[in-house]
């Protein structure tokens, strides 16, 4: 396959920018090349500057259930721009996002806007800790939360992929108060309590795990978390970053109705423009400055071209029958594989939720994210390579999920099983 401007991209991109990418997942180290450097994307489709193309499920690693350049989104993008970019004042555009986020998600009765996930759960968990007075906080083995300094203790997404056990940079006196317990164990849970009476904020984590792959809750699961939080004066944070509006218009926690106290959103939100949102209950949310003395800013919060992405793309997903068309494309799409590891003797554990799934290379049932790390990354790396070599673009890690957005047709299905299924005989 061409890829020599993908090559030489790179090489003058590590000049300027550490490892030629500006988030460290999207460089292939770790399947062993140089990343693809997209010129456009269209549809389902994306296009590299080698111009090859790809059926694209990394998605922009969640935002585009639309698929690229759609339509209303380009449209309804490029005329708000003909109004100015920001304007640092409130306008009307971003009431209409939180109303229609208040709408849509169950625990949501008052929401703030942001400009990334990160800055959600780092405001959130701020927010918990001004609510509560307290310090600790637990979070979940294999999350990933953004680069916030003491989230970045076991996280999953791009520390899991290259491996790091935390971070650099992070003093150890500000991981001290984060506590990581095991996914789908909630004695893990009542102990880590029992051991730090009083002291917990909050607990934060995703309802569904997509940073370690796909890891669904285990039955009644987010249900024990709900009580035992509640029994303690915890502040139960749902990151649904990627969740929301993922597997439903409400998010997993519209899909497992279990309410949180508070909700992380991103990604979706803002239809492929920087958008993330923290939000709960009115008498949490009262904490938040100016009303209350919980401090969070930012210069281009709500800003009108990426609420206007967002609007757009909520609007699409709020229409009859989105969800069951997503979860019909992503079932075929996961039979096919599903039948594919079969029939040529692959130890594989395949996992979906909804239009998000991940297919690893293990024999093991993935319960948490200890199973996500006994699958076998060198075979992933082959995989990959070979899927990209027939030109299906999945993310270049075990450790991350794929997407299929409303515009994966039936023939872009059939396309991915039959390569994935060449790419499988093969190993
Ligand atoms: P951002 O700061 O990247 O917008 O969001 C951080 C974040 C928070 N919560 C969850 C559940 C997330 O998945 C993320 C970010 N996801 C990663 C990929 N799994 C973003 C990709 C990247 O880091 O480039």
């Amino acid at each position: 396959m061409e890829d020599s401007k993908s090559l030489a991209a790179w090489q003058k991109s590590q000049q300027f920018i550490p490892g030629g990418v500006n988030s460290p997942v999207r460089n292939f180290s770790k399947v062993g090349s140089h990343p693809r450097f997209i010129a456009r994307g269209a549809g389902s489709k994306v296009y590299d500057i080698d111009d090859n193309e790809y059926i694209d499920y990394v998605a922009s690693w969640g935002p585009l259930v639309l698929g690229h350049a759609h339509p209303s989104v380009v449209e309804a993008v490029s005329s708000a721009a003909t109004n100015g970019t920001s304007f640092g004042a409130p306008t009307t555009l971003e009431t209409e996002l939180a109303e229609t986020i208040v709408n849509a998600v169950p625990s949501i009765e008052q929401v703030r806007l942001v400009n990334s996930g990160t800055e959600a759960t780092m405001t959130a968990i701020r927010v918990a800790r001004g609510y509560t007075g307290r310090d600790k906080i637990i979070k979940i083995d294999g999350c990933y939360h953004g680069h916030v300094d003491y989230l970045l203790a076991k996280a999953g997404s791009g520390v899991a992929t290259f491996g790091l056990s935390d971070s650099g940079g992070v003093p150890e006196d500000f991981a001290r108060n984060t506590l990581t317990v095991p996914f789908n164990n909630p004695d893990a849970v009542r102990e880590t309590i029992a051991a730090n009476p009083d002291e917990i904020a909050c607990l934060i984590l995703e309802p569904i795990m997509g940073n370690m792959g796909i890891i669904p809750p285990q039955d009644g699961y987010l249900e024990e978390l709900r009580e035992i939080t509640e029994a303690h004066g915890i502040v139960l944070i749902f990151d649904e970053v990627i969740t929301g509006f993922r597997v439903a218009y409400g998010g997993a926690q519209s899909y497992y109705n279990v309410t949180p106290d508070m909700t992380c959103l991103g990604k979706i939100i803002g239809g492929g423009l920087p958008v993330g949102a923290y939000g709960g209950k009115r008498d949490i949310m009262r904490c938040v400055a100016p009303e209350g003395d919980v401090y969070q800013a930012g210069t281009l919060s709500g800003n009108p071209l990426a609420v206007t992405a967002g609007i757009t793309t909520l609007k699409c997903l709020a229409e009859p029958g989105v969800y069951t068309q997503l979860e019909n494309a992503a079932a075929a799409l996961a039979d096919g594989l599903a039948e594919a590891t079969q029939r040529h003797g692959i130890d594989a554990w395949h996992s979906r939720v909804g239009s998000m799934l991940m297919l690893y290379f293990t024999p093991e049932t993935v319960t948490n994210a200890d199973g996500a790390r006994t699958a076998d990354t060198e075979r992933f790396q082959q995989y990959f390579w070979g899927l990209i070599e027939r030109g299906i673009y999945v993310a270049p890690s075990q450790f991350e999920a794929g997407f299929v957005s409303l515009v994966h047709s039936g023939e872009d299905i059939n396309k991915t099983v039959q390569a994935a299924t060449q790419v499988l005989a093969d190993l």
